[in-house]
């Protein structure tokens, strides 16, 4: 491979602030031995606010993670405070509403897990709770994510490259698409159960890429977040991040990635085809059908309400990605 020349969208590590220098302290004061394992507190969730019934006095407990220190980010932008990523969020398997996923999956159970990766592969995988974290290399990447109703953060993840645990299964040459599952449990998930707060959603959520998207170098497999394990909110334990596209394509709690020569029917395709497409790349040029996608609101460390309306920027903000569309019409395939 090549090594990389920086692009416009990304810079060095010293040029970003806020608390993603407090955990990369952090992190290396631990490698250190700093840091025993003592010392290693639990994340500190914002309380669980219960209207359903169920979580009241519980609060999922993360664990710190050991990553590499990131040589590039993807970002200028200040990070989104830790308490603002973990407690508005969508995932509608936790109900419908921002705060939801933190009122209702804070006993989600995440171990035992098993990840399959199977179809057009010449080696099948099944990954287990603890695979998710030895098997790859995991590395800090701070992405953008950008939700298709115009809202915004900027998250300092941690994880492994799709391509990597794609190549790892042996791709035929046959596989034009991956299909990504998220867990059908429904006992676990209010969600799955009731129509209404559910979203009106055929569970399980699927979500899917072309084979190129796949293995492109920005696609993260993400395990954690603020130096930590995923909260289930977030989509623990596993959960996939695309940083071009918007951010349903960023499937949860992940089970099952199967490639197929097949372009698949997503979640939200099946449910709005002419609002919410296959390809989802974030582009200020087509709007939905409802509202501008011209401008965002980036969720920053103000109130959740503070006015801070930005450009929405073409892909996000990472070219990287546009030569897998030069000879499309992003309008038509949106
Ligand atoms: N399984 C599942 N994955 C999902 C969703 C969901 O409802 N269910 N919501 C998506 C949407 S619309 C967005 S914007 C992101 C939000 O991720 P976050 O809550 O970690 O910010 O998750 C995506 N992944
Ligand atoms: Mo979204």
């Amino acid at each position: 491979m090549l090594i990389r020349t920086p692009k416009p969208s990304e810079i060095k590590e010293n040029q970003v602030t806020d608390e993603s220098v407090y955990q990369n302290r952090r992190q290396l004061l631990k490698s250190m031995g700093f840091l025993g394992a003592s010392a290693l507190m639990v994340s500190p969730h914002a309380k669980a606010v219960n209207w359903f019934g169920g979580d009241e006095n519980k609060t999922f407990e993360t664990t710190p993670l050991e990553f590499s220190q990131p040589q590039v980010y993807h970002s200028e932008d200040l990070l989104t405070p830790e308490q603002k990523i973990i407690s508005h969020n969508n995932f509608y398997e936790f109900g419908s509403g921002k705060s939801d996923p933190l009122a209702q999956s804070q006993s989600f159970k995440v171990d035992p897990w098993s990840l399959k990766i199977d179809g057009l592969v010449e080696k099948s995988l099944t990954l287990d709770y603890d695979d998710l974290y030895k098997s790859f290399e995991l590395q800090e990447r701070i992405y953008r994510l950008r939700c298709v109703e115009a809202w915004s953060m900027v998250v300092p993840w941690i994880g492994f490259s799709l391509a990597a645990l794609i190549k790892k299964a042996k791709p035929l040459s046959s596989a034009k698409y991956v299909v990504f599952e998220t867990l059908y449990d429904p006992d676990q998930m209010p969600g799955q159960k009731n129509r209404f707060t559910g979203g009106g959603i055929d569970y399980p959520y699927v979500e899917g890429l072309r084979i190129d998207e796949a293995m492109h170098p920005l696609a993260l497999m993400s395990v954690g977040l603020y130096g930590k394990t995923l909260p289930p909110q977030n989509g623990a334990p596993i959960r996939l991040v695309v940083p071009w596209k918007y951010g349903f394509k960023s499937i949860k709690s992940v089970v099952r990635i199967r490639l197929t020569d097949k372009k698949p029917q997503t979640t939200w395709e099946k449910l709005a085809a002419s609002e919410y497409g296959f390809y989802a790349n974030v582009n200020p040029q087509v709007d939905h059908p409802r509202w501008t996608q011209a401008s965002e609101r980036r969720i920053t460390s103000g109130g959740l309400f503070t006015r801070n309306r930005i450009e929405t920027q073409m892909f996000n903000g990472y070219p990287e990605a546009a030569s897998m569309y030069a000879d499309m019409d992003l309008r038509k395939f949106y």
